[in-house]
């Protein structure tokens, strides 16, 4: 019993502060984009090399951006996409390549 004489359910609010307070971690796509010098097979070995893409799933991709400019190599948490874009644009200009690869929010 509160000093007004009205019930306090304490432990109820307690849970509502927590609850609000967990926050799931965004996602983040990371994206490559489609040029006219990078070749078709070193875009199938960064995919199969930093995304864990079969052979198969790695020409789908590569294909789909060759046709439609822009694709999807996944989704992840924000630390884990920019690491992988750092390693795909490093690999990429190692090898004189001007693929460009970016993340946005899932
Ligand atoms: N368009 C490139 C070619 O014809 C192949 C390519 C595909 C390049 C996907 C970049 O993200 C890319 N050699």
């Amino acid at each position: 019993m509160s000093d007004n004489g009205k019930f306090v359910d304490k432990d109820s609010s307690l849970k509502t502060q927590v609850k609000n307070k967990v926050k799931k971690p965004s996602l983040y796509k990371v994206l490559i984009l489609n040029d006219d010098y990078t070749p078709m097979e070193f875009v199938i070995y960064l995919l199969k090399s930093f995304f864990n893409k079969s052979n198969e799933e790695a020409t789908k991709i590569m294909l789909h951006v060759h046709q439609n400019g822009i694709g999807v190599c996944g989704v992840f948490s924000y630390e884990i996409a920019e690491t992988k874009v750092i390693q795909v644009l490093d690999t990429s200009r190692k090898n004189n390549h001007p693929l460009q690869c970016t993340m946005e929010k899932a």
